[in-house]
């Protein structure tokens, strides 16, 4: 059968996806709220992925779209370079708050990839300016994703996001294992139980390059893109003492595990470990306008400012870093995230979560379900010799068929709802996503 493309969509490069087949039968999403998307053929679709793990609060929430709607008409955009408009600085002001202790200076950014990007040259900046420029290896993780800048992909530990580009990256990088264990850990609630010596690779690695050489450690508290990788209990707090002990900078990537989907406002807090730096995106404006952030702890912040005597002190910075807009949904998403105390709420629906996950052992080809806050992950056996395939199926399964969008990544379906989430709408859906599993063989 000859497939006729829609030739309206042709001009549309899309972003991580396979655009021929997408074309071939598209899948539009028109409209949201709160829990649901309504698709382009009027169906409701569950949301069981918080858009990509973003709009923590449900859709099109009324506070967050006056607030647009105000700075939109009020003052549509302000440079931020050697100018500013109080929004940007009451929002980082606000976060300041939220963060960790000691985390209390934020650079501002349109993405995870740029506060990646922005966190790397901090790191490098801070070591400059404190008399040690030697400092500039950064160690990575296996399957860690940290956006798809430059820097983000050269730390970053997902072969198929560098391989077209691999001449080109970072000149100075390593990367730890990653902690997915499944011959270990499979069917773990919660943190896994084993695998905490993983983290002593740095030593080996800092043995190798030298401490002196080492500027910054990044990792994600709980890796998201690559499959819900779960940190085992005690790993984050080693990988701490290790970068203390060798005075090396521990950023956080908090891009997915930021504004409270683990059950706390940051997994930082979640775990009681604290990075040096921590990038942020998503959550911080519940997806309504783009933004990322660069936390930082004040000693940073003060290291690179008070090196330069007069004029710029840290040459980087865009265009629309605190944009009006995206500070005005940020302002108004972390009131409506303290109003309905959702930083936290997932910690009270984690036990529910959990339970219902769980019931789907036992369902054809689940070899693992893992769950952390309000994440969760199955994994399902990979078809021989077409990694991804089954997962694939499943995914399109629920969307068209069970009227749910679910995440997959290789043969591991994600699943990250709104912290909105009730706890017949967890039912729901993970009744959809069984039905789904059960379609594909
Ligand atoms: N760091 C982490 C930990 C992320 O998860 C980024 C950086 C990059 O953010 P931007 O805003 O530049 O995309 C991310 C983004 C998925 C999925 O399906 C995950 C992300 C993006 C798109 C899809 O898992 N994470
Ligand atoms: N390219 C050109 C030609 C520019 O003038 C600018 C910014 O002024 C950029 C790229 C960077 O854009 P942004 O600041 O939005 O990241």
């Amino acid at each position: 059968m000859a497939t006729t493309i829609d030739p309206t969509l042709d001009a549309l490069w899309m972003p991580f996806t396979a655009n021929k087949a997408f074309k071939a039968r598209p899948r539009l999403l028109v409209q949201a709220k709160d829990m649901h998307y309504t698709s382009d053929d009027g169906r409701r679709i569950l949301d069981g992925t918080a858009g990509l793990w973003c709009v923590n609060a449900g859709h099109c929430r009324a506070p967050i779209v006056e607030a647009i709607t105000k700075a939109a008409g009020t003052l549509d955009f302000a440079p931020g370079f050697q100018m500013g408009h109080p929004a940007s600085f009451r929002l980082a002001h606000e976060l300041k708050g939220i963060l960790p202790a000691g985390l209390d200076h934020v650079f501002f950014s349109n993405s995870g990839s740029e506060a990646v990007d922005s966190a790397l040259k901090i790191a490098l900046a801070y070591f400059r300016a404190k008399g040690q420029p030697h400092r500039t290896r950064f160690i990575g993780r296996e399957r860690g994703y940290h956006g798809v800048g430059f820097g983000g992909i050269s730390v970053g530990g997902i072969a198929p996001n560098k391989a077209a580009f691999a001449s080109q990256l970072l000149p100075s990088v390593d990367h730890l294992p990653h902690t997915h264990d499944l011959a270990r850990n499979a069917f773990s609630r919660g943190m896994p139980p084993h695998g905490a010596e993983l983290a002593d690779r740095l030593e080996a690695m800092i043995a190798t390059h030298g401490a002196d050489t080492i500027a910054a450690v990044i990792v994600e508290p709980v890796a998201g893109s690559t499959g819900v990788l779960l940190p085992p209990v005690g790993y984050l707090q080693r990988l701490r003492a290790i970068c203390d002990a060798h005075g090396i900078l521990l950023i956080f990537d908090e891009v997915i595990t930021g504004f409270g989907r683990l059950g706390a406002p940051f997994a930082a807090q979640f775990f009681g470990v604290t990075p040096d730096l921590m990038t942020l995106a998503k959550g911080i404006t519940n997806a309504a306008v783009p933004m990322g952030a660069t936390a930082v702890r004040g000693g940073i912040y003060e290291t690179v400012v008070n090196a330069t005597e007069k004029g710029i002190e840290f040459f980087h910075g865009y265009t629309y870093s605190g944009h009006p807009l995206a500070s005005a949904a940020g302002l108004a998403t972390l009131k409506l995230y303290a109003d309905e105390g959702l930083l936290t709420r997932a910690a009270a629906m984690a036990p529910v979560w959990e339970e219902a996950l769980h019931s789907l052992r036992g369902a054809p080809h689940v070899v693992d379900v893992r769950n952390l806050g309000l994440v969760g992950g199955i994994e399902l056996e990979t078809r021989d010799g077409a990694p991804g395939a089954r997962a694939m199926d499943v995914f399109l399964n629920a969307f068209f068929e069970q009227d749910v969008l679910i995440r997959t990544t290789g043969d591991i379906i994600a699943l990250s709802p709104p912290l909105v989430i009730s706890e017949s709408q967890i039912a729901e859906l993970v009744e959809r996503v069984r039905k789904a599993i059960a379609a594909v063989s």
